[in-house]
């Protein structure tokens, strides 16, 4: 496994601080993805962490989402295992028992997003060149149903039907007007900003807290337990089109094509 992708604190306050750390722009890996899932379980079971805040090592990104290099070219075995950790990571992160807080440093389009909708409260760097979204469209793929979920709950059907269908990233400042995330603060601030609202959420019993957060997410979650191997099939089936295959190389391309 490689080097820190993640670096993990457990402060006296009973917060951890996870620090995404995968240059150059922490895609989520098989690799990533499984040493995430595995730093949760292990927070999760620790008694004396009651809250996350999640937030990213690299200047000016959160995640850049799923790792394309994982669905491009790979075999029908990869793409089920790839698939499964992409699944592991959200029922980890939505269901979790502790209070979840984005600190949203970056840029955070697709899978990046979805890891920001997945926490309790996202705070987000009022820079406007720093955007947030499920872009899923542009690339000429599909947000799946739980994607989907995770963001209607967040922002409402109307919001998140117009954001979807057109593959929109939106600049800090929208996505606060939309609600996507809940606050922005200067990029020096956001910690402290993270760390004094975990305080307010853990302010109430836990007990409390937790069998609310059950009842307002378990449908969601529950859906995707139901149709798991389903949802792989279908990726799989997806994925592995020449058209969809054609379509993620060329946006690798324009990705490398920017640049020069
Ligand atoms: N996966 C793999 N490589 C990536 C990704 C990615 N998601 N994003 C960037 N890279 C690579 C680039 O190709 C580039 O590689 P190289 O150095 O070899 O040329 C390197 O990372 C650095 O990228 P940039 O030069 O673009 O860095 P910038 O700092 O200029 O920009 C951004 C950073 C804003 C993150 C930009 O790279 C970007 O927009 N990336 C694409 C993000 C994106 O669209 N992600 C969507 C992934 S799909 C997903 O998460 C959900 C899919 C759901 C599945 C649906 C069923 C099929």
């Amino acid at each position: 496994m490689a080097a820190a992708t993640l670096a993990r604190r457990i402060g006296r306050s009973g917060v951890a601080v996870m620090k995404f750390k995968s240059p150059p722009v922490n895609s989520l890996s098989l690799e990533f993805l499984t040493e995430f899932s595995i730093s949760l379980e292990k927070l999760e079971n620790n008694r004396a962490c009651r809250g996350v805040i999640i937030t990213s090592a690299l200047p000016k990104i959160f995640s850049s989402g799923l790792d394309i290099t994982e669905m491009c070219g790979k075999s029908i075995e990869h793409y089920t295992e790839f698939w499964r950790a992409v699944q592991e990571m959200w029922l980890r992160l939505y269901g979790s028992n502790m209070v979840t807080v984005a600190a949203v440093n970056g840029s955070s389009p697709a899978g990046g997003c979805l890891i920001a909708l997945s926490c309790d409260y996202r705070i987000m760097a009022e820079n406007p060149k720093f955007s947030i979204g499920l872009n899923e469209a542009q690339l000429g793929i599909v947000a799946p149903f739980w994607f989907k979920d995770t963001f209607v709950n967040v922002v409402g059907h109307r919001i998140a039907e117009r954001s979807l269908q057109l593959g929109s990233l939106h600049p800090a400042p929208e996505a606060h007007k939309l609600g996507l995330v809940d606050e922005l603060v200067p990029e020096e601030k956001l910690m402290e900003k993270a760390a004094a609202v975990m305080a307010q959420w853990l302010a109430l019993p836990d007990h409390a807290r937790q069998l609310t957060k059950t009842m307002m997410r378990k449908a969601v979650l529950d859906r995707l337990v139901a149709h798991r191997e389903e949802d792989i099939k279908n990726f799989i089936s997806f994925v592995s089109k020449e058209s969809i295959q054609k379509s993620l190389r060329m946006y690798m391309e324009m990705l490398k094509k920017k640049k020069s």
